[in-house]
């Protein structure tokens, strides 16, 4: 395990990129009634966007200027050593051409064809020399099956299929698991015995894997996401403080308020702010996983691209004194 998990213990900082179909709202949605709904990777639920609306909006998603040379140079530049990106958020749109369902950004969006946004990522980091991971959210509010306790099964396997997709084509060297929060999501059926065998089935698959606590069920109430299964916690929008955890745990949080992108989130954290959080977390013993949402063009605000600049400026100028 230590050797396994050395690259990352080295690494402190990362990129999370929180980029999907809701990204085509921008944080908007405009209800029949004219009134207006604002949100961000939540919208769809937050909002209450009917099914056939959000698939209507997902047709004219067309991410044309996201370029991967940029994106894992703007990681670069800001002393991040590793990436994760949404390859599939609550909203069940998987950002890769999955063969499980027509539900994702080769075949339902305007996006080219030909290309394949996680392939040139993962391609971009490995010449750039940064390490590439992969977001997976078990919940999903998109596949009916996984609503469902008797047809739960059906889901399971299309998860494990598209799983299965991503570790052999991109071979990620992270899988982070979300939406476990099986107790305060009724429509989630995951247990703890579902969570232990996915990842008794990955580790075999890909053995180098890190995965993040979150594969597993979290019991009701518990709020921070602590260590209890997988190889790292993961405090979101908080690091621990008090002792130091013998565990392994990253911290991720927002560059603004929200993960995903909103025209109407502006409340950017200063670099003074940025830079405390990641000598706490990293004096703590942590890693810091801050996350970037491009817009609809697949761009990053140029104000998150200006702060992560600086915290890179810092951070070598520092390591000069
Ligand atoms: C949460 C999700 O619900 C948010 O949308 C985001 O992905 C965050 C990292 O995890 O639990």
């Amino acid at each position: 395990t230590a050797a396994r998990t050395q690259w990352w213990r080295d690494a402190r900082f990362g990129m999370f990129i929180h980029f999907g179909a809701y990204s085509q709202l921008e944080g908007e949605y405009r209800r029949p009634d004219g009134s207006l709904c604002q949100d961000a990777e939540w919208i769809m639920r937050k909002c209450k966007v009917p099914v056939t609306e959000y698939e209507r909006q997902a047709k004219a998603f067309n991410p044309a200027r996201f370029n991967a040379k940029e994106i894992v140079g703007l990681a670069k530049a800001a002393g991040q050593q590793y990436i994760v990106i949404t390859s599939k958020h609550h909203d069940g749109y998987a950002m890769w051409p999955t063969a499980v369902n027509r539900w994702n950004l080769r075949e339902h969006s305007a996006f080219d064809k030909n290309r394949d946004l996680l392939a040139e990522l993962k391609a971009e980091a490995d010449r750039q020399g940064i390490k590439f991971g992969l977001y997976y959210s078990i919940w999903d509010w998109h596949d009916p099956d996984a609503a469902q306790l008797a047809s739960y099964d059906k889901y399971k396997a299309r998860m494990r299929a598209q799983l299965t997709e991503l570790v052999d084509r991109y071979d990620p060297a992270v899988l982070w698991f979300d939406g476990d929060w099986a107790a305060d999501g009724p429509t989630l059926h995951w247990t703890r015995r579902d969570g232990a065998e996915l990842e008794g089935y990955l580790r075999a698959r890909s053995p180098n894997l890190l995965i993040n606590n979150r594969i597993s069920y979290r019991p009701a109430g518990v709020k921070e996401r602590r260590v209890v299964d997988g190889d790292f916690g993961t405090p979101e929008q908080t690091f621990p403080t008090g002792t130091v955890d013998a565990q392994l745990w990253e911290s991720c949080m927002t560059i603004a308020s929200k993960w995903g992108f909103a025209r109407w989130d502006t409340n950017w954290k200063n670099h003074t702010q940025l830079i405390r959080n990641l000598t706490d977390i990293a004096g703590r013993g942590g890693n810091y996983l801050l996350n970037v949402g491009p817009d609809r063009t697949g761009v990053v605000p140029s104000i998150a691209a200006d702060r992560l600049r600086a915290m890179g400026n810092w951070l070598r100028t520092a390591g000069q004194g």
